[in-house]
């Protein structure tokens, strides 16, 4: 039950293990409903996770924001787990939520990278995702390594509960290990991404749209180019873009659209339509399989074909790589973002 969240494993370290969190099967099966907490990033890493529970383990998950839940009392469930995610361990508005969940009697399930952190001490299951402890402050490795943990869960809680059986089990596994040989697949491309990003060094917006899955990577996508270029940036569910957001779009405005989800394809076709008539240049992420889309849209980055469940921690990659050459292109030093820490202890 082991997979490397790491590119590659250069330094033999450790890989995820869903046998960390020592819960026995009669204790995963009682889960009811998991509420996951946290903040930035790892928050993104959570809203992926809805997704993946919801569907592999047909588990009802709701997904706050640390600082909303810590000040907002919130209903816990009979049955429900709560799962905190943090790299650093020791964001004080997780840290709160998961006290909070405690104190209200519910296990606390923490997803963490730093080992003996506050969140990994207090937690009453821990697994660690090992990313390593050169962690950039705009979270790229560990929030890679979130979703890894999150996947894992997913699986093992879809086994236990009777709903995917061991070869069903074996065969996503196999996908999810060829996950780092595909990342670095698409770090290939980085050139082909740099001279697109050298076009929107002067941007003033750049919206990010999906649908479903793909709407939780537009968060993240949103996020990275925010956090490092300071280039206003907005992620839509792309099905809200007409309950306003559309008047937003002018002639020439990118649109990143993410579209990896097979049974949606043709719903984000007729979005990219819809923001093109407005002037949008649309950058397409997808899959190699949808040539409609590259008809539709004006660039095209595809991601090598995984599972469905899968596809964030690929598509991803040509986001966060476009967000880095958008910073570096206008001078920003991505390893020290203004106004931002490693992580938010107050
Ligand atoms: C949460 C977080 C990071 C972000 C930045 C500020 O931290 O929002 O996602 O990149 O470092 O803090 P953590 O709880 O995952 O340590």
């Amino acid at each position: 039950d082991t997979i490397s969240p790491r590119v590659r494993d250069r330094n033999g370290e450790r890989e995820i293990h869903i046998e960390e969190l020592n819960m026995t099967d009669d204790e995963l099966r009682a889960i009811k409903k998991i509420h996951i907490v946290a903040c930035g990033s790892a928050y993104h890493a959570g809203v992926t996770g809805k997704y993946v529970l919801e569907g592999l383990a047909r588990i009802p998950v709701e997904v706050d924001l640390a600082s909303e839940f810590r000040y907002r009392n919130p209903l816990l469930e009979e049955g429900c787990m709560v799962i905190v995610i943090s790299q650093s361990g020791e964001t004080a508005d997780t840290l709160a939520a998961l006290r909070e969940s405690r104190e209200k009697g519910f296990q606390v399930l923490g997803i963490v990278n730093v080992v003996g952190s506050s969140i990994a001490r207090e937690a009453d299951a821990c697994l660690y995702t090992w990313a390593g402890p050169e962690i950039a402050v705009a979270t790229t490795k560990a929030y890679s390594a979130q979703l890894a943990a999150l996947y894992l869960l997913a699986m093992k809680l879809a086994k236990v509960r009777g709903l995917m059986s061991d070869r069903e089990f074996t065969a996503l596994l196999a996908d999810l290990k060829c996950l780092p040989d595909q990342i670095e697949l698409l770090l290939g491309q980085k050139q082909k991404i740099q001279r697109f990003a050298n076009r929107y060094l002067g941007a003033r917006d750049i919206f990010f749209i999906g649908r479903g899955i793909d709407y939780a990577i537009s968060l993240e996508g949103s996020l990275k180019l925010k956090e490092i270029s300071y280039v206003h940036s907005e992620a839509y569910a792309a099905g809200e873009l007409k309950h306003g957001t559309i008047s937003l779009i002018e002639d020439g405005t990118l649109v990143v659209a993410v579209s990896t989800q097979p049974e949606l394809y043709q719903k984000m076709i007729s979005n990219i339509v819809e923001v093109k008539a407005r002037g949008a240049f649309v950058m397409a992420v997808t899959n190699e399989e949808n040539k409609a889309v590259e008809k539709a849209s004006d660039y095209v980055v595809y991601i090598p074909q995984t599972n469905p469940y899968f596809t964030n921690s690929l598509a991803i990659i040509p986001l966060q790589l476009f967000a880095y050459y958008v910073a570096v292109g206008r001078g920003c030093d991505v390893d020290k973002p203004r106004n931002l820490a490693k992580s938010v202890t107050v």
